[in-house]
């Protein structure tokens, strides 16, 4: 038998997972585990102030690193504190382990009981109740075979009380990664990869969207040459943005957010094939983007129906490269072809701006179009960017020059009061000063209790708030509907003010042109800050103005 307590056991074995950076907001059911873990060499540590943002931070960590990564928030009232950012978890696809306590199995009563199973389950996130102390080593290693397999989240519930028991016999602790089944690379059917590379052969108009597949599978180069030899335009999926930006024939993100260029060149197309994108309402914008083109498929799990909508009309089974590889062996067949491209095309994608609609912007604020293409040309390239969710999330969308690694966003579940969080996991794991968060003013304050985080553990995060003073997103709907919007209305907080209150840098622009001598400031000097940017809330996204042409709300 082991002479150390089970809580000292975990905290190894979540060490042997590979475990270097852990988030956490301590209580009765982890403090005793946090804190061993705090005492394993080379453990770094951060302390939120609330268990949300300990998890988002996780999340953003993940993006950042591609390790799972590894939250802690104590049982009952930490656990019901997560449920929003499990659940973007699982929709987003984050490999996530949360070790959350559970109140002691031995008591008659304890007021922060909770049976936590179904909460979490309802989140898309997996349960583990480690109830053996027998099984206490199989408990960890399939939270991270589960995060890292199905990637999604996991949360292991220790009762308090078993934590301090010994752990029985004296058990070598073996690692999930040696059982995460290596497949390698799905090729596709010869059968299915023959009808595709016919339409394209035949295809006048294709565009090939990539997705985050395409990322993870390492398929771009082999994308960027198909579609030469197919005459097609290239798009991305919002995540796997910036992927082709530096390719005349690239054409930005497909969707909700594209641009006006973009629209008007899926509108005509006859072939649209995604590859590693799972073709989501955003991405097919609700079925109005690509309305002429046959779709087809290239993906792992390809998928027949996606959120309500039929997927495609062709479908592909096979790894991203190994499929857009072997389409572009079969399509030498054909030879090659003009498609879409012509200088004349490259040269409007180049100069075409992504929205021309004019507005009248009041004194004192700046048109976001502006604000964000200043910003763009201001911060440095191999910056990390985090974006938040609101309305002003479409404008960040057009920034150009960053690879999809550098970007980080999680929307899936729509929630706002993420972004901080995430982009402070990013920080930790880069830990260069070269991250920085563009953001809304009402995202940004639900969790602003995290500057103190930034500041006690001296992180480096340039922010950004692109301040309406209002739930922009609740305006533009309300007036679209034509109803009185001064309810989401709140002013524009002084989030310069609030930045230097908590010991961060913080300042309010009065002119987008300051934005080159403030980043030289920010190079230079060791913490947080805070560019607290008015901008217009007459300038009505693309995305939003399409609501009222659609007649509905339902985005
Ligand atoms: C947790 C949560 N609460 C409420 C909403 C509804 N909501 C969507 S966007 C938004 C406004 C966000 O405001 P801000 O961050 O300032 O961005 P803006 O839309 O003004 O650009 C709100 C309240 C939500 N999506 N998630
Ligand atoms: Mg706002």
């Amino acid at each position: 038998m082991s002479n150390l307590p089970i809580f000292e056991m975990l905290a190894l074995a979540f060490a042997r997972e590979g475990v270097d950076t852990l988030f956490s907001l301590m209580g009765d059911g982890n403090m005793h585990w946090a804190t061993a873990m705090s005492k394993i060499g080379g453990m770094r540590v951060f302390h939120a102030r609330h268990e949300h943002c300990a998890c988002g931070m996780a999340m953003g960590y993940h993006s950042a690193t591609g390790k799972v990564g590894v939250a802690t928030v104590t049982c009952g009232p930490g656990v019901t504190q997560i449920v929003t950012a499990l659940t973007t978890a699982s929709r987003a696809g984050i490999p996530m382990v949360v070790f959350a306590g559970e109140s002691p199995i031995n008591a008659r009563w304890y007021n922060q009981a909770l049976d936590q199973a179904p909460l979490v389950t309802a989140t898309g996130a997996h349960y583990i109740r480690a109830h053996s102390t027998a099984r206490m080593y199989d408990s960890v290693r399939e939270a991270f075979y589960v995060a890292r397999y199905e990637r999604r989240p996991a949360v292991l519930g220790v009762p308090y009380d078993l934590q301090k028991l010994p752990l029985p016999g004296s058990p070598e602790y073996v690692s999930s990664s040696s059982l995460v089944p290596e497949i390698g690379r799905t090729p596709p059917s010869p059968k299915m990869l023959g009808r595709l590379v016919e339409r394209l052969a035949a295809a006048q108009r294709p565009i090939i969207i990539a997705g985050r597949g395409v990322v993870r599978s390492g398929a771009q180069a082999a994308i960027e040459e198909l579609a030469q030899a197919s005459g097609a335009l290239l798009a991305t999926t919002l995540p796997a943005r910036g992927m082709f930006d530096h390719n005349p024939f690239s054409i930005g993100v497909a969707g909700g957010f594209s641009s006006e260029i973009a629209r008007e060149l899926f509108a005509e197309s006859d072939l649209v094939i995604a590859v590693g994108a799972s073709l989501t309402h955003y991405t097919v914008d609700g079925g109005a983007l690509f309305p002429r083109a046959f779709v087809a498929q290239i993906d792992e799990r390809p998928r027949g129906l996606k959120d309500g909508l039929p997927a495609a009309d062709l479908f592909v089974r096979a790894d991203a490269r190994a499929g857009v590889e072997a389409a572009a062996r079969e399509l030498t067949r054909y030879g090659t072809k003009i498609g879409f491209r012509s200088p004349k095309l490259a040269q409007r994608i180049a100069l075409a701006p992504p929205d021309t609609a004019l507005f009248s912007i009041e004194p004192g604020t700046f048109d976001p179009r502006h604000v964000v293409a200043e910003l763009d040309r201001v911060i440095p390239k191999d910056w990390e960017m985090v974006s938040g969710s609101g309305h002003s999330a479409y404008f960040q969308t057009h920034m150009r020059g960053r690879r999809p690694e550098q970007f980080h966003v999680m929307r899936e579940f729509g929630a706002i009061g993420n972004s901080i969080s995430i982009a402070i996991g990013v920080a930790a794991a880069k830990n260069n000063g070269k991250v920085v968060l563009i953001e809304g003013d009402g995202s940004l304050i639900m969790h602003i209790q995290e500057l103190e985080t930034l500041k006690r553990h001296g992180v480096r995060l340039l922010i950004c708030v692109l301040n309406d003073g209002a739930y922009g997103a609740e305006v533009h709907k309300l007036r679209q509907d034509g109803l009185d919007d001064s309810e989401a209305i709140f002013g524009r907080t002084d989030f310069g003010s609030i930045a230097r209150g908590f010991g961060l840098r913080g300042t309010t622009i009065d002119d987008p042109s300051q934005f080159d001598s403030l980043m030289r400031d920010f190079d230079v000097q060791g913490t947080a800050e805070i560019w607290n940017v008015p901008i217009s809330d007459q300038v009505t996204s693309p995305t939003m103005r399409r609501l009222k042409a659609k007649g509905h709300g339902v985005m």
